[in-house]
């Protein structure tokens, strides 16, 4: 039987404060758990929405350095832009704070403490990756080496990117210091460590019996790390950036990042509560939900539960872990390094006003069985043809026929017909399904059925044609407009969650108070006689300029990309000088430049050389216009022996660099030469 539960806990991943949130942090978490806090706020429960930045751990360590400033100064930048933006976009926190906050610190603290002091750590010293140069220990991260897995030469000593493999910094193959790029060596420390297999028990029993509900990605994770055996993990680390460890002796030690983070949540909550937070921790009766990526699931389900049951003291473990797949971009995997990413802050200046799209995209392509792929054209037609066309359409319809024929007041309705009584039976069963799709985190499929109600409308005065029977008969015409407000009123409930700005908008042109679940289905939202605001569009079309521009954005960032990994080739092995001296190289003016008729890639020049006009042909088109070309001066080989090519000889041949990203640079002169001047 379904538990009852008296209030939720919701919580969500801690964004790590060294850049900005994305797409995929917001489809994979943060809209989902939006959502979810939004539903059950509808309808009356007492649910908490729990955010913050996770400002410790390595790679901020690692990009302060980078910049010359301090790791303060990192989180305090990043935390501020993912703060402002998450609020920016509507996810509705009851509290967004941060790992470096006081409270946390002792909480963390504290929590430690207690397990040190019951025996629940193992301390032991072991040889850990040390650069000699820098004269401090590499964790984590400042290790860099090959992938045992895959080959990777770019693995970090925690995970491998390119493969997902979690990864001790030993396990790397030629592993170096990324300080200093000097090999590591290795050096003796001591760690806590929280011993895993000591749970391994408790933590089958609660999930793989009593968790059977669980999204099969997440189950299937738990089941096989569970498979596997548990070890004991290092909880501490010998770094400057972080919560002390609370134990004599232990200077230079913080806590792992992954020990503070998720107590994270507990800070947040007591920092937001801090009278009634044990309540929405140890209370059976609370049910926490985590809302995190794919890539969290072993802390969440494994390492932070067996911490809680370590502590003891009546804290309840999560009573489910919805992750989501990852969000590709353009069919690349999304890269906070490689800056491939749609950036939160960025999308809120260049959409103004269109928040909702976003989270309406997010949504119905949430990556929530598998990985999934954002598109700027998907966008484009998912707002011009489903928003625009279905949903917003129908709603302006239903207002403007009503301004039309009753003056903007809601008319009072007669006798139902069929068709208005079969459309509040589609509704009522479309909202049944909506429920339950979001009591399930099946948070695409319940967008479909708000969308339904939206398409029913449609289809409603499609068929009933208010326009046509307001010619001869005016009460039926107020009976179909009535109908079709109060389904506008129903799309305001239904896409509260969801959208929230728009559906704002809507209750302000219907009149509608702060609107609760239990009204959705309902033909009587809509009193007759209100007087609706003027119709505004909830929604306007995207033109392909505004998508062009996103896409030219991702060209350049790729361009960028592969000039900044850009590897030379290998050095040839060496020519002898004489051989080289019989080049005749040259510089020549281009008098005529075309492209070869039905040869895409070939350009056909006529060169002054100075003493005569030869052709050369040369392969380059794809990278110049030829018009662009005339009256360039460019180095060419003179004494090749002539070639046809598509019929044509070509008397030499033009020489260009090649640039990392494959595009051709035509050389030439800095300073302007006699034609057929020789190049020496
Ligand atoms: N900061 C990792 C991440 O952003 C980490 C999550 C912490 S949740 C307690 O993927
Ligand atoms: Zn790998």
């Amino acid at each position: 039987m379904e538990k009852k539960f008296k209030r939720t806990l919701i919580t969500t991943a801690l964004p790590y404060a060294n850049g900005p949130v994305h797409i995929g942090h917001l489809a994979g978490v943060y809209v989902p758990a939006d959502i979810y806090a939004r539903f059950l706020r509808m309808r009356g429960e007492d649910a908490v929405l729990i955010g913050g930045s996770d400002e410790h751990g390595v790679p901020i360590t690692i990009k302060a350095r980078a910049e010359g400033v301090t790791p303060q100064d990192i989180v305090d930048r990043y935390h501020k832009i993912i703060k402002d933006s998450m609020e920016g976009l509507g996810i509705s926190f009851d509290i967004y704070s941060r790992t470096t906050s006081d409270i946390h610190s002792k909480t963390a603290s504290e929590f430690f403490r207690r397990l040190y002091d019951n025996g629940q750590f193992e301390c032991k010293t072991s040889l850990q990756p040390y650069d000699e140069q820098a004269g401090q220990f590499l964790a984590d991260r400042y290790v860099t080496g090959t992938c045992p897995h895959c080959g990777n030469d770019r693995a970090y000593g925690d995970q491998c990117e390119a493969c997902g493999t979690s990864l001790n910094a030993t396990d790397l193959i030629n592993p170096r210091s990324s300080l200093t790029s000097a090999p590591v060596t290795m050096r003796e420390t001591t760690h806590w460590y929280l011993p895993l297999n000591r749970w391994e028990e408790n933590l089958r029993k609660w999930i793989l019996d009593g968790h059977k509900e669980w999204k099969t990605n997440v189950y299937g994770q738990c089941k096989s790390w569970l498979d596997l055996g548990l070890q004991p993990r290092a909880v501490s680390r010998d770094l400057d950036w972080g919560v002390p460890v609370p134990v004599e002796g232990a200077d230079g030690k913080v806590l792992y990042v992954w020990f503070d983070a998720p107590i994270g949540y507990i800070s947040n909550t007591k920092e937001l509560m801090p009278d009634s937070w044990e309540k929405y921790w140890k209370d059976p009766e609370t049910r926490i939900i985590n809302f995190i990526g794919k890539d969290n699931i072993v802390f969440h389900c494994i390492v932070f539960p067996a911490m809680l049951m370590a502590y003891g003291d009546g804290f309840q473990l999560p009573d489910n872990v919805p992750a989501n797949e990852f969000l590709n971009l353009e069919g690349d995997k999304i890269s906070t390094s490689r800056n491939w990413a749609v950036w939160l802050h960025e999308y809120l200046e260049d959409f103004p006003g269109k928040q909702d799209v976003l989270r309406y995209v997010l949504t119905a392509n949430a990556p929530e069985t598998k990985d999934n792929d954002f598109t700027w054209a998907d966008f484009q037609a998912r707002n011009n043809n489903e928003l625009v066309a279905i949903l917003g359409n129908f709603v302006n319809r239903a207002m403007v026929l009503t301004h039309k024929y009753f003056n903007g007041s809601v008319p009072e309705r007669g006798e139902l017909e069929p068709t208005d009584t079969d459309a509040f039976r589609d509704i009522n069963t479309v909202a049944d399904n909506l429920t339950s799709a979001l009591e399930t985190f099946h948070f695409r499929e319940a967008l479909k059925e708000a969308m339904e109600i939206a398409r029913i409308g449609n289809r409603y005065l499609q068929e009933t044609e208010p326009w046509k029977v307001a010619k001869t008969d005016m009460q039926r015409t107020a009976t179909i407009l009535n109908m079709a407000l109060q389904i506008c009123a129903n799309i305001a409930v239904a896409f509260r969650p969801f959208l929230p700005f728009s559906s704002q908008k809507l209750q302000d042109m219907l009149g509608m108070d702060e609107p609760y679940w239990v009204q959705l289905g309902s033909d009587n939202i809509m009193p007759a006689g209100r007087t609706l605001a003027k119709p505004e569009l909830l929604f306007e079309k995207i033109d392909d300029a505004a998508i062009q521009a996103q896409l030219e954005r991702l060209d350049r960032i790729k361009q960028e990309n592969k000039i900044k990994n850009f590897k030379p080739a290998p050095q040839a092995p060496d020519v002898d000088f004489d051989t080289f001296m019989k080049a005749d190289l040259r510089v020549g003016t281009v008098l005529e430049c075309a492209k070869v008729p039905k040869a895409d890639k070939l350009l056909r020049f006529l060169i002054d050389d100075g003493m005569q006009q030869r052709t050369i042909v040369s392969g380059i088109v794809k990278y110049y216009k030829p018009e662009d070309l005339i009256g360039k001066q460019v180095c060419f080989i003179a004494n090749l022996p002539p070639r046809k090519l598509r019929g044509i000889e070509s008397q030499g041949m033009i020489l260009s660099a090649e640039n990392a990203d494959g595009s051709l640079v035509v050389i030439g002169p800095s300073a302007p030469v006699v034609p057929g001047a020789q190049v020496k």
